[in-house]
C-alpha cells in the first residue's frame, strides 16, 4: 500500500489506521510549501490535491474516513469495525460521517482564521461563528464519550481513529481543556503504540 501524506493533517488518520492494522505501506510525504500536491501526477490520484490518498493494489481511495473504513474491512482479523447490521455498526457510521461532515469544517475554519492565514487575511467574524458552532459540537462529543474508553461498543474501532484525531485537533487549537472527558479519551488514545508510531514524525 502507498499513503500520500503530510504531517499535522488528516492524513494522520490514515497512517494511524495503517499502524493499527499493521499493514505494510510506503509513505509518500508532501511538504505543502513545494506545491507538489497540486501537480498533475498527484491530481490524477486525488482530484483536489489534498491528503490523504491511499493506493491499495489497483484501488485508489481518498477521504480519511473512507480509508479508515476500508482498512478495517481489509483486515477483518483485527476486528476494528463492529458487526454488520448491529446498532454499534450504525453508530460507527455516524461518527465516520459526523466528524468530517460537521466537526472538521469548524476546526478547519478556526485553524485558518486564528492560526494559519496571515493576520491580514484572517476573518474574525468567521472565527467567531466557528467558535460558536464548536460549543454545540464540543458538548456533543463530551457527552458522547463520557467516561467510556471507546466511542462505539467496548473495544477500539476505526471510529476511535476518526474521533481521536479530531480530539487531537481540538488540543492543537487549545480547546481540549474545555472538555475533560474528551481530553482523557485523547490522552488514552495517544498512548496506543500504533498512535505513537503514526505521529512519531
Ligand atoms: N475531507 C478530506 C479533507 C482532506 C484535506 O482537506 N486535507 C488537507 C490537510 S488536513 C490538505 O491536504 N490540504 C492541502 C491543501 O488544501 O492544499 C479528508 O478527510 O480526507
Amino acid at each position: 500500500m502507498k499513503l500520500y501524506f503530510s504531517p499535522y493533517t488528516r492524513a494522520g488518520r490514515a497512517r494511524w489506521m495503517l499502524e493499527e492494522v499493521e499493514a505494510k505501506y510506503e509513505l509518500v510525504k508532501f511538504s505543502f510549501a513545494t506545491g507538489d500536491h497540486k501537480k498533475p501526477e498527484y491530481l490524477a490520484i486525488h482530484p483536489h490535491g489534498v491528503v490523504p490518498a491511499l493506493e491499495d493494489g489497483d484501488l485508489h481511495l481518498f477521504e480519511s474516513s473512507a480509508i479508515v473504513m476500508h482498512l478495517a474491512d481489509a483486515f477483518p482479523d483485527k476486528k476494528l469495525a463492529p458487526a454488520l447490521g448491529s446498532h454499534a455498526r450504525a453508530h460507527y457510521y455516524k461518527w465516520m460521517v459526523y466528524v468530517p461532515a460537521t466537526v472538521d469544517p469548524v476546526l478547519e475554519t478556526l485553524t485558518m482564521h486564528t492560526r494559519l492565514l496571515p493576520e491580514d487575511k484572517r476573518n474574525p467574524a468567521l472565527a467567531a461563528d466557528a467558535d460558536k458552532k464548536l460549543k454545540t459540537i464540543g458538548a456533543v462529543l463530551e457527552a458522547s464519550i463520557g467516561h467510556k474508553k471507546f466511542i462505539v461498543g467496548d473495544s477500539f474501532t476505526g471510529a476511535d481513529v476518526i474521533l481521536g484525531s479530531a480530539a487531537g485537533w481540538l488540543g492543537f487549537l487549545g480547546k481540549l481543556g474545555d472538555y475533560p472527558n474528551l481530553a482523557a479519551y485523547h490522552k488514552a488514545m495517544s498512548e496506543r503504540p500504533a498512535y505513537k508510531r503514526a505521529y512519531a514524525d
